[in-house]
């Protein structure tokens, strides 16, 4: 097969032995979009750092939808969190939803309204709110699915459709628009873990402590491919390090990758990233060796306590987050320094990770998993693509990443910090106050 300008990847990793998917090339007008929408970002990047000590807003708006239920019991965090999104330079909005109350439809229509009089760019879903659920008959091998699809949160206006009214959308077209994003997007679901509040709490916590630096990772990433994928192992970790140049450990020898080496360094080494690529369920992960398989389970991320930030989870249904104990919950909301990870709800994962680290290089997790998605979908999704990437979406905080925070890594000490602070302060209040009168 034909691999020029191309990634290939099996399916095997999912059941299906079958291989082979070629993604098509993007296109020069897309490339050209995805320069001037870097510029854009990398000038809004470099003025989070003077707003960020001036509390100026660049009118990034997000609409913050939490669950009424359990909003009194996480005000205090919410609050802390608001206040980090207003540092950074958003404009957010609380918007208290009772899920009870309302379908997925009801939700949708909410942010379509703000989209379309300009006033929303992202949002960010906390705690339990209707879920959208896709179904195809066609899915890999000619099966039957359905599974949670948060793009249908983030394309505002394609037309999405229940034709045989079984409460599972069934049919997605351009509408008045495309089928691809409109919008960033994550959530912040832990009732699927227990101790709800407590985990959102705590989230939000770390979050914080992220964004004041207090909270650090080493600028390396982990890129763990298990055997099914040792083909693609070189071209993933060159786009890995994208974001982390000359900074990936790669591991990819068969034998090696395996459940205790896996443990091993979640336990004992320190991350901001890691691509893994290893078969799963939503509680479990397998290893493949060349005799033996070996298992890590939902409940052992907890007691691993990974020190690491982001995750993208090429694990089939690991982010599915209608299921008890879900894995990719347990890495983001229960472990003390999770911060957002993009995984699948159901069969399939990333693929063009070129594309995402490109993006993240300069790009908030959200602004990347939309823009990823937005140029995969340029010219509408094939049938592999919704196979692949219909179950796709973002745990955590869309709104922060490998480079969107200052001070996230070891580099700066803490008393050159204070040092810039003060004279940040003093010497770009100026520059603040053009920030807000240009936005
Ligand atoms: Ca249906
Ligand atoms: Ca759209
Ligand atoms: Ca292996």
């Amino acid at each position: 097969m034909k691999v020029i300008h191309c990634l290939t990847a099996t399916r095997e990793s999912c059941g299906s032995a079958t291989p082979i998917v070629c993604l098509r090339n993007v296109s020069g007008a897309t490339l050209k979009r995805m320069s001037v929408v870097r510029k854009v970002r990398v000038t809004l990047t470099s003025l989070f750092l003077v707003c960020a000590f001036c509390s100026l807003s660049l009118a990034n708006s997000i609409e913050v939808v939490v669950n009424t239920d359990l909003l009194p019991r996480i005000s205090d965090s919410l609050d802390t969190y608001y206040q980090d999104l207003v540092a950074f330079g958003y404009a957010p909005t609380v918007y208290p939803y009772d899920p009870a109350s309302g379908t997925t439809s009801d939700l949708k229509g909410h942010l379509q309204s703000r989209w379309a009089s300009g006033a929303l760019d992202g949002t960010v879903f906390i705690g339990d709110l209707p879920v959208a659920t896709y179904e195809m008959h066609d899915d890999f091998d000619g099966r039957y699915s359905a599974f949670p699809s948060d793009l249908y949160y983030m394309d505002m206006d394609g037309h999405w459709a229940d034709n045989d009214q079984n409460g599972r959308y069934d049919s997605h077209l351009g509408g008045t628009g495309d089928v691809a994003p409109d919008i960033w997007f994550g959530r912040i679901t832990t009732s699927p873990l227990g101790n709800e509040s407590s985990l959102v709490d705590d989230y939000f916590q770390k979050n914080h402590a992220y964004r004041s630096g207090e909270l650090k990772f080493k600028k390396e990433a982990l890129v763990y491919i298990d055997d099914d994928w040792r083909s693609w192992a070189n071209g993933w970790d060159a786009a890995v390090q994208q974001v982390y140049p000359g900074a990936t450990t790669l591991v990819d020898d068969p034998y090696t990758t395996n459940a205790d080496d896996y443990k091993r360094r979640l336990a004992a080494e320190n991350y901001e990233s890691i691509l893994q690529t290893i078969h799963s369920s939503p509680s479990l992960l397998q290893f493949k060796s060349p005799d033996a398989y070996s298992y890590v389970h939902s409940y052992e991320i907890p007691l691993l306590n990974p020190q690491v930030g982001y995750y993208n989870f090429f694990n089939c249904s690991f982010a599915n987050y209608t299921r008890t104990d879900y894995m990719a919950g347990k890495y983001i909301f229960e472990t003390d320094y999770g911060l957002a990870g993009v995984g699948s709800t159901k069969t399939g994962s990333m693929l063009r990770f070129d594309i995402f680290y490109n993006l993240l290089r300069d790009m908030t997790m959200g602004e990347s998993f939309q823009e990823w998605l937005d140029i995969l979908g340029v010219d509408g999704y094939q049938l592999w693509e919704r196979q692949w990437f219909y179950g796709m979406t973002l745990l955590g905080d869309p709104t922060i990443g490998p480079a969107t925070v200052p001070f996230s890594t070891s580099i700066p000490e803490p008393s050159t910090l204070v040092l810039l602070a003060l004279g940040w302060g003093v010497l770009f209040g100026y520059v603040g106050r053009r920030c807000a009168g240009s936005a």
